[in-house]
């Protein structure tokens, strides 16, 4: 089967296609997962992933990328990638050409340069105006806090405040950064095989005009996704920088291994972020070994994922529409 964030159709298509390139699909789960993303990275799948989409404070279009193996529990990560296109493809030569687990910046451009990568402005009419269009607006909104000139009202750069620090926590990264579905800028995909292999990938331009070397979660492992061949896996889209401090997809991985299904594993990954921050926005989706799934999301009325597998009658690769957790209401944390 393979499962993915949000509505990227040709990717999840791609990918199926690739994985029953032989029967059953076995072995194929790594070059499904990146190249099902290096598909949605190619399209600009839904002007959202990839590049020309969410430029930073500077107005460039930076990568995060993670591919995880569930049978040897390896990683290949990049972030904060600049000028190459394909960053799936550059976090699977970490993992297979590396000892390492995570490239970053220039110097993970100069790997990818070096692995063959093409040099290339990730820059587009798109990203260009989006940029243009947010400078004209006083640089609003932004992710400074604590800082002078008021970050609320005018452009930077900015100092340290002199005076202290804020008390009260931060709640979220607040309403104008919402994500939605036509804003999102991440895919999470899982591809199991007939022999229950499992692969777990991210891609995302993470958030838009966020401070130039910002990191998502989307390329930690753990964050942005998990998988281990004998339980599971689950990834997570949202507000990342929020998700990285809760880890929700190994929670979500050790919830099933502990015996909760994929929807109370899912459920669990994003409790816990609601715990301490509920204005958060973000979804979870946890699958099984076995190929059953389930998606948790909190922020939006209801969240959307493309599913392709055999085990459901009706065609193959489909969108599955949830409706996330309500806003108000008791919340039960019991067990998280
Ligand atoms: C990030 N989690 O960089 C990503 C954003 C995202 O749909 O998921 N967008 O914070």
């Amino acid at each position: 089967m393979v499962i993915n964030s949000w509505t990227h159709t040709e990717g999840n298509e791609h990918a199926w296609h690739v994985l029953n390139r032989t029967p059953g699909g076995l072995g194929e789960t790594r070059n499904a997962v990146v190249e099902g993303i290096t598909r949605c990275e190619k399209l600009q799948s839904r002007l959202s992933v990839g590049y020309g989409g969410s430029p930073d404070e500077l107005g460039e279009t930076t990568l995060d990328a993670m591919i995880m193996d569930g049978a040897t529990m390896d990683v290949g990560c990049v972030a904060g990638l600049r000028r190459i296109k394909y960053a799936i493809r550059v976090a699977r030569h970490v993992m297979e050409h590396t000892r390492h687990s995570m490239l970053v910046g220039d110097s993970a451009t100069e790997f990818a340069k070096s692995m063959g990568f093409r040099d290339e402005s990730l820059s587009t009419r798109n990203s260009t105006d989006l940029w243009q269009q947010w400078i004209d607006s006083k640089c609003q909104p932004n992710f400074w806090r604590n800082v002078y000139p008021d970050p609320k009202i005018t452009c930077g750069p900015y100092k340290p405040n002199r005076t202290s620090i804020t008390p009260e926590k931060e709640n979220s990264v607040g309403k104008e950064h919402t994500i939605g579905p036509d804003n999102h800028d991440t895919i999470g995909m899982i591809a199991i095989d007939g022999d229950n292999h499992i692969h777990a990938g991210t891609s995302t331009n993470g958030l838009s005009y966020k401070i130039s070397g910002r990191v998502g979660d989307s390329p930690i492992p753990g964050a942005g996704a998990y998988a281990d061949n004998e339980v599971g896996a689950a990834t997570a889209t949202g507000n990342g920088d929020v998700l990285m401090r809760f880890l929700p997809t190994l929670l979500a991985v050790e919830a099933m291994r502990a015996g909760k299904t994929p929807a109370q594993a899912a459920e669990i990954g994003i409790r816990r972020v609601l715990k301490h921050y509920t204005n958060f926005f973000g979804a979870v989706i946890a699958v099984n070994r076995l190929g059953e799934y389930a998606v948790s999301c909190y922020g939006w009325e209801e969240f959307s994922i493309v599913v392709s597998s055999p085990l459901k009658s009706g065609p193959n690769t489909r969108i599955e529409t949830v409706n996330c957790l309500p806003r108000s209401g008791p919340i039960d944390f019991s067990g998280i």
